[in-house]
Formats: structure tokens, sequence, C-alpha cells
């Protein structure tokens, strides 16, 4: 199979958000590694993105999270980043690290916190209005450890007004998503577990709020890509956190744990029209490099992506459909195999190449000496981390 022309004009412009925390420090709750060359600003994670940007023409825009990356000017800060030709993206909030949240935050039964909790909100779309961002993304560490802990429904009802409020604020071009987890940091319950409970709060918001899909937090064995179908279905799916896990919330690289499940979900984006112009589907990657380089990390997972797309393209669509309308089981697995074991690399190197783009960017990035030189002049100061 090879790739047509059709399918490269789509592939040209595809689009995939990077986390400005990918470029900082992480780990697990034993130890969060240093490594050589980890920014310490806002504005250093911005320059490693646009590196990623720069040998792989696949990421034009760095998600925000705040207080994490908090600086004073928003407009300065979107400046900064036009010039290295980015865009700031989705705007997180956080309300996960701060003592008055042990309780939950927009499901606090304490007034004043919750109130609390909406006003960072506001805060973050009045960054949002700075940067030209379009999407706030909420993503909740409510939940409860034991049960009797907290009344389940009450947290839901102070959750449907706390969001109403917030979604108010949003302005005509501005979009909320709604994040969903089913465990973590709370053991007992969350708030927002699942799709459904996303689904229902966003939608009776409106237009503008919207499902945000973490590959990652699903229970073990969960079809991810039937939600993707269902939520398209809906014309709910705003966004997703790509990334992929063996055993919890790993955030690894997206397509590394599992390449046919990132296959299987991509597969039902195209189905879906998600990857149509104008689609409302944002493409985001939510990772974590604990123990590999950052900036090889991102690039190694957008090439992955492009890639996964790529197979999926090559999908004999209406061969598909025949095969499935007369029962042929074995013919519409078949079918779909034939694309996934399709090894896309050397056609697609190619065509960057001709794009004036690195033909393999991995290596690119080895011989550019990028890595050296930020691990010289990024001595002294604080990397970040979590929390900074
Ligand atoms: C939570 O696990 C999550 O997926 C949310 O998107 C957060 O904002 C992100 O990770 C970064 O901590
Ligand atoms: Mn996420």
């Amino acid at each position: 199979m090879s790739i047509s022309a059709a399918v490269l004009t789509q592939l040209e412009v595809q689009a995939i958000e990077l986390p400005s925390w990918a470029f900082g420090n992480s780990g697990t709750r034993f130890k969060v590694f240093q490594t050589p060359g980890t920014p310490r600003t806002i504005q250093e994670k911005i320059q490693d993105a646009a590196k990623v940007n720069e040998l792989t023409g696949l990421a034009p825009a760095v998600a925000l999270h705040i207080p994490w990356d908090k600086v004073d000017d928003y407009a300065a800060l979107r400046s900064f980043a036009e010039d290295l030709g980015l865009a700031l993206g989705t705007v997180n909030s956080n309300t996960f690290q701060d003592d008055d949240y042990k309780f939950g935050s927009l499901t606090h039964a304490d007034a004043a916190i919750r109130q609390k909790a909406i006003d960072h909100h506001f805060a973050c779309i009045d960054v949002m209005d700075a940067t030209g961002s379009r999407d706030l993304k909420i993503w909740l560490a409510d939940g409860t450890n034991y049960p009797g802990q907290g009344d389940l429904r009450g947290r839901q009802d102070r959750l449907a007004d706390s969001l109403q409020q917030i979604y108010a604020r949003l302005g005509d071009e501005q979009r909320m998503v709604l994040e969903y987890k089913f465990f973590e940091p709370a053991f007992y319950h969350t708030d927002v577990p699942d799709w459904g409970t996303s689904y229902a709060q966003v939608s009776a918001l409106g237009d503008k709020a919207m499902v945000c899909l973490d590959t990652g937090h699903h229970a073990p064995g969960t079809n991810i890509e039937f939600i993707v179908m269902q939520l398209l279905r809906l014309g709910k799916l705003g966004s997703f956190d790509f990334n992929s896990r063996f055993y919890a919330d790993d955030d690894l690289i997206v397509g590394a744990a599992d390449p046919f499940q990132l296959f299987r979900i991509l597969y039902e984006v195209n189905r879906g029209r998600g990857f149509d112009a104008g689609s409302p589907v944002a493409f985001m990657l939510d990772q974590c490099h604990n123990v590999e380089d950052k900036i090889p990390g991102q690039i190694r997972s957008v090439l992955n992506v492009q890639e996964m797309t790529a197979r999926v393209l090559l999908v004999d669509a209406p061969a598909l459909a025949a095969a499935q309308d007369a029962g042929d089981v074995l013919g519409a697995n078949g079918i779909l195999m034939d694309a996934f074991y399709t090894d896309v690399r050397p056609e697609l190197a190619a065509w960057r190449e001709s794009r004036g783009l690195a033909a393999d960017p991995m290596a690119a990035y080895a011989a550019s000496g990028y890595q050296a030189k930020i691990a010289a002049e990024r001595a002294g100061g604080t990397q970040s981390s979590w929390g900074a």
C-alpha cells in the first residue's frame, strides 16, 4: 500500500499541541530526576517546543498549565511564542496542589473554597484573553477516599453550579473541555470519573462545553475507541490528551505501550470526521518524560501520531463497508489489519524531506547539538518541575 497525494494533503494540516509540562522534570511519588538542560522558565519550555515543531512541522501550539506557567505579562508571552512560530494553546487550570482543595475544589462543600476554585478558572479565562487561547481545560482531582466521606449527589450538584458560572464567563470564541478520570488522586470515587459524567455535565452547559478524553484515564480493557466514536457521534468530543499506559495513568509516549490501540482510536476519529477541517477535536499530548530526554520524547510522540494517522488513512473504506455489510468477518478485519501493518515510515520520510523538513526528525535532533547546548546554557536556576 502506498500513501496517496490526497492523504499527504490531509497530513499536511495535522497539528498536535504540546504540553508545556512535558519539557519540565517529572517523576513518580518516589523520585523526580533532574535532567541537564531542563527549562527553568516557561520561555525555555516554549523554545524547546519550537524545536519539536521546527523538526517535525507537526506541533504549532503549546498548552499552558496555570499556575505552573504563570507570568506577569501573557501578551508578551504570546509574542515570544509567536516569534518562534508557535501559538499558545489550551489553558489548563490547576486546583490540585493547594491545601484548601484537600476535600475538593469545584465540588467543595465550603462555599468560600468553592468560590476560590471558580475564581481560579476566571483567572485562567483572563489568561486566555491575553494569549488568544481557545480552550480552557478542566481536570479535577476532586473525589473521596472512603464510602460515606462525601455526599456524592451534593458534590455533583455543586460541580454543575460551579461549571455553569465558569461557562458564563467564556467569550464567544472560547470553549471549555472537561476531562474525566476514573481514579487518582482520590481512591473511592472521583467527581468526574467517566465520559458519561463529563458528557452529562457539559451537555447541561451548552455548545461551548465539550469532553476531553485522556487516553490514560480508563480502566484496563476499556474500549476507548468506542468512547471516541460515541462522543464524535454526539458532537461532544472536544479534545484528546494523548499518552499511553501499561498500568495506571503512566503518561508514557503516545503509541508506545499499545500502537494498535492508537490505530483503533485514530480510525474512529477519521470515521467520525474528526480530522476534517473545522472539526472541533483538538489533538494534544499530555505526557511526562521521567527517564528519557524530553525533547526527543515529544518528537517521537508527534511522529507516532502522524505515522498512525497515515496508516488509518490507508484503510480502504469502501471495501471495509462492503465486507461489513456482507457479514464477511475475517475479510473486514483483514482490511483493517492490512492498513495497520503497513510501514509508512519510508514514504513519510521522503515526503517530509520534500517539504523542507528533516527526513528523520529523531536523527536530526540528535545531530543538532541542541541537547548539549541547552545543558551548557541552562546551568543554575531552578529546573521546572511539578509545581514550578
Ligand atoms: C491529570 O492526570 C491530567 O491528565 C490532567 O490533564 C492534568 O492537568 C495533567 O494530567 C497534568 O498533570
Ligand atoms: Mn490529561
